[in-house]
């Protein structure tokens, strides 16, 4: 069997553990709470690519850690992604009417409901995380875990970004975009590469490492998308507008270099290096 496909095939077999794991969570305690639940597993289970939790679990692969480590990081991870979707769909965000081909949370169940579904789902990624102790994790590591997901997700990270997004006046500079797309997205990412490995008690030189993984995935994945949303974005800064097309495709590439070397310096980072290699592959595609 060839790496990639050793690395794929790791894929397929942890996926479903990933649904089952996120399932799990999302069963209402009692009658009263259905609402609340239902709309929670709405946002949750509408066909996002899970591609945070994958980056979890092939991150404890890499370090030859256990996926049953891990899965408490890679579920929480997806609850606090979906989280961020729900409440960027507000209308006092984006006001999207549709998400994944169906109609966002707040159109589905109402404004209040999708706000208080992405609440649910964000203190419940850090009552899962709390919880890997019972998967045999040690105390401190669930501990570092907590700490890097949380910063990851919060005023220093993700939360930063969209204020930053909200508050950006034209015109935009390559800095502030770059700023931007750390926080936003990229810092989320870096939490993932590392979580896997925080959690099956990885040496912190391979813990860095692989943050750093994330981290150029992050800022590659974001011009990705960002090349891939022009026609919606129209009128708002991005990077194809700074950068150019040809540019941003260039240094998505040499972001996805990046991160496809450290990938390598691993024997087990077989599984991170496809999932570089899937979102590089969709550079390659005729739309630019
Ligand atoms: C509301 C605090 C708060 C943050 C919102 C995530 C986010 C910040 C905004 C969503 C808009 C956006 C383009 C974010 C960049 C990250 C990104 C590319 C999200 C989409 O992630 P995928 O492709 O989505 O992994 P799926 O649908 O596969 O889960």
């Amino acid at each position: 069997m060839t790496s990639t496909e050793s690395g794929q095939r790791f894929l397929e077999d942890v996926a479903p553990l990933i649904e089952t794991g996120i399932r799990a969570v999302l069963q209402a305690p009692d009658p009263h709470s259905e609402g609340l639940y239902d709309a929670m597993r709405y946002a949750t289970f509408s066909g996002g690519k899970r591609l945070r939790p994958l980056l979890v679990l092939a991150g404890a692969r890499a370090v030859g850690g256990s996926v049953a480590a891990a899965l408490p990081g890679a579920v929480a991870i997806e609850l606090i992604h979906t989280y961020s979707l729900i409440h960027d769909d507000l209308p006092a965000m984006d006001n999207d009417d549709f998400r994944r081909g169906r109609p966002t949370l707040h159109r589905a169940k109402g404004e209040a409901m999708a706000i208080l579904a992405g609440d649910g789902l964000l203190t419940l990624a850090f009552e899962v995380l709390a919880q890997a102790t019972a998967a045999g994790v040690p105390p401190e590591r669930v501990v570092q875990a907590v700490a890097v997901l949380s910063r990851a997700a919060g005023p220093q990270g993700m939360v930063a970004g969209q204020a930053a997004d909200i508050d950006g006046d034209a015109p935009f500079t390559m800095e502030q975009l770059q700023y931007l797309h750390g926080k936003k997205t990229a810092a989320l990412f870096e939490a993932a590469a590392s979580l896997g490995p925080i959690l099956c008690a990885a040496d912190p030189d391979a813990v860095d490492l692989l943050a750093q993984f994330g981290r150029s995935f992050g800022l590659g994945y974001q011009i990705v998308d960002d090349l891939e949303d022009q026609d919606k974005d129209a009128g708002r800064m991005s990077y194809p507008v700074l950068a150019g097309v040809a540019g941003a495709v260039e240094n998505a590439r040499r972001y996805f270099d990046q991160a496809s070397a450290i990938a390598l310096r691993f024997p087990q980072g077989d599984a991170l290096a496809v999932l570089a290699d899937m979102v590089r592959s969709r550079l390659d595609s005729p739309v630019h």
